[in-house]
């Protein structure tokens, strides 16, 4: 046997998969709704919301609960003395604030040991787009969109860590003067695997406008327009396959893992999606269809989105990706879903019994504040759809997503010639059949539909020495055999010109 623990740590749930690679085989797998499980934290899916929309937090100590919920779990399903190592990914940008990080003792429960640690008791998260202000001060800074861009590998944005570490600068510094450790989701559970702060990879570390995206370490002039002293507080960066250590003795104690199981540094659910999903090699595409929509890519060189909506991540195949992040993704399909009182068997029938362009309905779903395109106040835009009509919203809003996709992912270049999909929402062949006509391209389907924590495994495989990537991902990442959406000809001259269409339309409302 040659287990790795694979680890993904998102905005809903924490996940558990467990590979055997000498049988290349999924072994194990497990999730924790936090939600669900945890329901005195008060979280909506997993995320504190306020009077505000744009202020979107979650609990770090809810987080700490789940990974002993979620290890208990593995300890029932797998010999856990068997797995050599152990990785994760994490909802990407949240950050966590820690005034000192705790000796480890098994006779007490992390929550209890963590539980008086923080200097910030909620973590700002992806979801929250209240940090404007500072993203405008560190642009300018920085010297500009572009010159900002081309140093961090994204222009700011309000989800990014550094915009929301100024925030909390500014508005509580003595908190912030208190906090001796920063840590994103993904280090901060990285931390607690291996009993001590660790390092932070360049997958994740990207999407903090803090990282000289080229040398891929801390860029000084960021840390300096971001907050003082901050240097001092991030831990360093460390490529994908560093081992932070033996995992902690707690988890040997309490849960049975060997003493040299090793613990690996995380990355974001993004990055690790990209290994999930095979993305070893440069020029492959992939979209997932999570709470957000992603659309993703690996990349041989470093090219920045010269509009400044998509960002360049370091891959932990060891290259660059390209990522362009669409918050209304499952969240604005669920809206409809729920607007009209269909479950998901409803809302594809819907799909089906509407034709290709819709006769010409738009719509624009921002029900949160959106990121790409960029529109701060939440709306919901119809032309000539009527709102009444649920099957014609149920298919506006899915043709909306894919053409927002299709038009803001050009400056990627080359137009994709296969797209491999993931997340919850790549279950439904009709809106892939809609992801397809829209691209004009095969769509490829997944066994698992979470290739976050299926590339978190394969991580710790690859770090731990198990081999290369070509052989590694072999019989884990192959598309399922006949699950090739292809598009339909007639359908994709449609969309040629309804692009241009909700282009103008999505012009004129933002
Ligand atoms: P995340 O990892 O971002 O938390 P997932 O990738 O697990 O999210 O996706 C969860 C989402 O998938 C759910 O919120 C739900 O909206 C969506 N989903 C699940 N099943 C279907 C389906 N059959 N059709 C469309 N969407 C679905
Ligand atoms: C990526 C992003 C989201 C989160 C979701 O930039 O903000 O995809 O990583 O977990």
């Amino acid at each position: 046997m040659s287990l790795y623990l694979g680890l993904d740590s998102s905005t809903q749930s924490l996940s558990a998969m467990v590979i055997d690679t000498a049988t290349r085989a999924i072994v194990f797998e497990a999730s924790v709704n936090f939600s669900e499980a945890f329901p005195e934290y008060g979280t909506q899916s997993g995320t504190l919301r306020s009077d505000d929309p744009a202020v979107v937090h979650a609990p770090p100590l809810m987080w700490v609960e789940a990974l002993e919920a979620v290890l208990l779990q593995v300890k029932d399903g797998v010999d856990v003395s068997q797995i050599k190592a152990v990785s994760g990914s994490g909802q990407q940008h949240g950050s966590v604030y820690l005034k000192s990080f705790p000796e480890l003792d098994a006779s007490q429960s992390l929550k209890s040991q963590l539980a008086g640690c923080f200097s910030r008791e909620t973590s700002p998260i992806w979801m929250d787009s209240s940090t404007s202000k500072q993203c405008e001060e560190i642009r300018e800074a920085l010297g500009g969109m572009q010159a900002t861009t081309e140093a961090t590998g994204s222009n700011t944005f309000e989800r990014f860590t550094g915009p929301q570490i100024r925030k909390f600068y500014q508005e509580e510094p003595e908190a912030y003067a208190e906090t001796k450790h920063i840590a994103l989701v993904s280090s901060f559970m990285a931390s607690l695997l291996t009993g001590k702060p660790v390092g932070i990879d360049p997958g994740d570390g990207a999407g903090m406008n803090l990282m000289d995206i080229q040398a891929k370490q801390w860029h000084a002039s960021a840390l300096e327009a971001t907050a003082e002293d901050l240097g001092s507080k991030l831990p360093p960066l460390s490529p994908s396959h560093t081992v932070a250590g033996n995992i902690a003795s707690y988890f040997v104690e309490k849960y049975g893992f060997d003493p040299g199981c090793k613990s690996i540094v995380w990355t974001g659910d993004n990055p690790s999606s990209v290994i999930g999903l095979g993305l070893v090699a440069p020029g492959m595409t992939a979209i997932s269809l999570g709470t957000s929509d992603t659309l993703f890519g690996s990349m041989g060189k470093c090219a920045t989105d010269p509009n400044g909506e998509g960002h360049v991540f370091g891959s932990p195949a060891g290259d660059y990706m390209t990522l362009i992040c669409f918050k209304n993704g499952s969240l604005a399909r669920e809206a409809i879903l729920n607007q009209y009182g269909l479950g998901w068997e409803g809302f594809s029938k819907s799909l089906d019994e509407t034709p290709a362009g819709n006769h010409g309905a738009l719509m624009l779903p921002w029900f949160e504040p959106e990121i790409v395109p960029h529109v701060l106040t939440p709306g919901v835009h119809r032309q000539n759809l009527d709102e009444s009509d649920a099957a014609a919203n149920c298919r506006a809003v899915v043709e909306a997503q894919m053409m927002s996709m299709k038009l803001h992912s050009e400056w990627m270049g080359e137009a994709p010639t296969k797209i491999f999909v993931t997340g919850g929402a790549s279950a439904n062949e009709q809106i892939l059949q809609v992801m397809a006509d829209v691209f004009d391209c095969p769509v490829h389907r997944f066994e698992s539909t979470n290739s976050a924590a299926l590339g978190a495994a394969l991580r710790a495989a690859h770090a731990a020495g198990a081999g290369e990537w070509s052989d590694l991902i072999h019989g884990f990442t192959d598309p399922v055999a006949g699950s090739e959406i292809l598009p339909k000809h007639e359908h994709a001259a449609i969309y040629r010109d309804k692009v241009k269409a909700y282009q103008v339309f999505e012009q004129a409302m933002r």
